[in-house]
């Protein structure tokens, strides 16, 4: 299963706490302070990296820690500082601190966020020193390192998306036109999780079916629509076996509307997909009703390879023009 939703805790190192300390030795009975500073707490840094495709390494390990920084010692030794620790995480993944709702997005792998700064070093007796007090007795705590619970979303890196209501035909497309194998069903909610497939080194995603109340948590809900935000096209399935093709198209649309995200402005291209289980006539009347949306509408069917070859086709036309 594609881990894509996680929460996870981030502990910044604490930092050490300074020495209280005075020098001591054979020829110093009563000497000055020299109690060193604590080191500091490590960082926590979130990278992307290439490597990584999805969030499963926190499927059980929800928290990640810095190291802290080491106490300071007599002789005026500092403590060493804490481990920055940096989270590898799939580009494309969106960052959400709970505490403060800041988002982050790592969309290449050389930005890296600092997400919980590691507590300071605590100051040695060492540095209290003053004219007036030449032995002071107290050193500095060292500095709490940050906690914060974030939110980590994936985002599947895809050019097109194959979106519509479910048993509308997608994942038969992606099987049809990619190396992807997904399951297909004869039943809605046959895909549960995206599936990915590659044509003309383009990836093309192939969501589970949308249905009215998706953005109420209907059905499977619409939290997969994430995975389309970074495509280009979008292929619009709907079944021609449909009585309205047209509210089909709307019930999706409605439902981008309530997600936001841009989704409604992405090119748009509606495949009327099963046409070989109609006839003429009622093929003419889909298009008749589609006109309203002002989309290029293309009927398609996986038994009929010369409308696969115009979904390429279109495919490849399409990417261009936006490169
Ligand atoms: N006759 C015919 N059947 C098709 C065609 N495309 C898909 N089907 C059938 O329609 C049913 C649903 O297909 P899927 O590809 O699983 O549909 P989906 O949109 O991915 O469905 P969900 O994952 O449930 O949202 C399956 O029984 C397919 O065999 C087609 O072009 N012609
Ligand atoms: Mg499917």
């Amino acid at each position: 299963m594609l881990i894509d939703d996680v929460i996870i805790t981030v502990k910044a190192g604490d930092g050490g706490d300074g020495a209280v300390s005075f020098k001591r030795n054979a020829q110093t009975a009563k000497g000055g302070p020299d109690g060193g500073n604590g080191g500091n707490g490590g960082d926590i840094y979130l990278q992307a990296s290439i490597n990584i495709s999805d969030l499963s390494q926190f499927s059980y390990k929800k928290l990640a820690k810095a190291e802290s920084g080491i106490s300071g010692k007599k002789k005026n030794l500092y403590g060493r500082n804490g481990k920055d620790l940096t989270v590898y995480l799939p580009l494309g993944t969106r960052i959400t601190d709970k505490s403060t709702a800041a988002e982050y997005e790592l969309n290449d792998a050389a930005t890296k966020i600092l997400i919980a700064k590691g507590g300071s070093g605590g100051k040695g007796n060492n540095e209290f020193k003053t004219a007036t007090n030449q032995t002071p007795r107290y050193a500095e705590k060292g500095g709490k390192g940050e906690i914060k619970k974030i939110h980590l979303e994936l985002r599947l890196i895809a050019q097109i998306g194959l979106i519509g209501l479910p048993n509308a035909g997608k994942s038969s497309l992606l099987d049809a036109l990619t190396n992807a194998r997904p399951k297909i069903g004869n039943y809605p909610f046959t895909t549960t999780q995206p599936n990915l497939g590659v044509l003309y080194n383009l990836v093309l995603a192939d969501i589970p079916g949308i249905i009215e109340g998706a953005s109420k948590g209907k059905g499977l809900g619409f939290q997969f629509l994430r995975h389309i935000e970074k495509t280009r096209l979008l292929l619009h399935c709907i079944d021609a076996t449909c009585e309205n093709a047209f509210v089909a198209y709307q019930i999706i649309r409605k439902e981008f509307e309530v997600y936001g995200h841009d989704l409604e402005t992405k090119p748009e291209v509606i495949l009327l997909t099963k046409t070989d289980l109609i006839d003429t006539d009622t093929l003419t009347d889909h298009k008749k009703t589609l006109a309203k949306t002002k989309r290029k509408i293309i009927p398609v069917s996986i038994y009929n390879p010369s409308s696969l070859k115009e979904i390429e086709t279109l495919i490849q036309e399409n990417i261009k023009k936006t490169e």
